[in-house]
């Protein structure tokens, strides 16, 4: 297996988000992927690779080039509003709702910030864009991987920040760039006419759901926390199927928070039995590890152990697969967790 690591993770290292009318300490840190290299130092499933320069035509076919330019530049606006901004992370305060345009790009920065965004619990920094680009090139280098004719046939991008809420043109849920969909885009360019994103994150995968909604050649199936009472509370219901040709590529699968293993394993094989009927090619899997029953944010019950279990049922599709790093916040127990799914996999 090969592990495409981002050197680039920890210039993204923010401090805090909104959290019930204050603003707290960030869950999403650079401890989380020190944590997955220390365990892969332990049980080196896998062998270690840089990415390499990111296909940044790739990037704009699935993200919108004025949201990745509004990117690109948003710490230089941050910073040029005042220069005391630099000690401050950016975090949006407005937002589009129902009923206001988003065709018009406002000038106003913070304006702009709220046109990009949906919540206020995904801090931009200075090193936000650089450690979300080294992502990208991960998940990207991974897909190549898996399809190369002496490939690997699994490869993991090892990333943070994560990826699934990141849609077209929005970010939030601590994700800037959907590397799920950038993967499952690149599989599709390197010659998968057919490709599943399973997304097994405690949360719903709304970014890449929204990517592939309209597209019938990317199914995708998300197992998550019901958003009646889970985050992202607005997007990931049973009765969400996909639109025009992507009408039926589209499975969401919400349970009650308190889920157990052995019901969470049942529905595992319930997306599975969806991904086989649609018979990709390849596969995607957004590998969040927030499932954890040790978990500060979420509510399912899975043990260490089960994770192992996890790895080994994933590897029963027999399908080139790409893994990207998602959730997972009991940070001394997500390396573990992560490595305990690639192992139950490679074995
Ligand atoms: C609200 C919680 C964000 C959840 C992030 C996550 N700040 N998504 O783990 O998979
Ligand atoms: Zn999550």
């Amino acid at each position: 297996m090969l592990i495409f690591h981002n050197p680039d993770h920890a210039l993204h290292q923010p401090r805090q988000e909104m959290f019930r009318g204050r603003l707290v300490p960030c869950h999403e840190s650079p401890a989380r992927l020190h944590h997955v290299m220390a365990e892969l130092q332990r049980r080196p499933v896998g062998t270690l690779r840089e990415p390499g320069p990111l296909d940044d035509a790739l990037l704009r076919r699935v993200h919108a080039p004025r949201y990745l330019d509004f990117l690109a530049k948003a710490w230089e606006e941050w910073i040029a509003l005042d220069a005391a901004n630099a000690e401050l992370d950016v975090l949006p305060s407005v937002w589009p709702v129902r009923g206001f345009r988003h065709d018009v790009e406002p000038a106003n920065f913070a304006a702009r910030l709220g046109l990009y965004s949906f919540d206020a619990g995904t801090p931009l920094m200075g090193g936000s864009w650089a450690a979300a680009r080294g992502g990208a090139a991960c998940a990207i280098d991974a897909a190549r991987a898996v399809l190369a004719p002496e490939g690997p046939r699994v490869a993991f991008a090892l990333t943070r920040p994560p990826g699934h809420h990141a849609g077209p043109d929005f970010f939030g849920g601590y994700c800037f760039l959907n590397n799920a969909a950038l993967a499952a885009q690149a599989l599709r360019e390197g010659g998968c006419t057919r490709v599943a994103v399973l997304d097994i994150d405690y949360h719903h995968g709304n970014g890449t759901q929204t990517i592939f909604y309209g597209r019938g050649d990317v199914l995708t199936v998300s197992l998550h926390g019901d958003p009646r009472t889970e985050y992202p509370f607005f997007l990931g219901h049973a009765d969400e199927h996909g639109e025009g040709e992507g009408q039926g590529a589209n499975l969401n699968l919400p349970l009650p928070a308190g889920t157990d293993a052995i019901t969470w394993r049942r529905t595992l094989d319930q997306a599975l039995e969806a991904v086989t009927r649609f018979a990709p090619q390849a596969v995607v899997v957004a590998l969040g590890v927030d499932t954890f029953e040790g978990d500060p944010i979420s509510k399912f019950a899975l043990g260490s152990a089960d994770y192992l279990e996890v790895g080994r049922t994933l590897a029963g599709l027999g399908l080139p697969t790409v893994f990207t790093m998602e959730g997972g916040y009991a940070v001394a127990e997500v390396g573990v967790n992560v490595v305990n799914v690639l192992e139950g996999f490679a074995r």
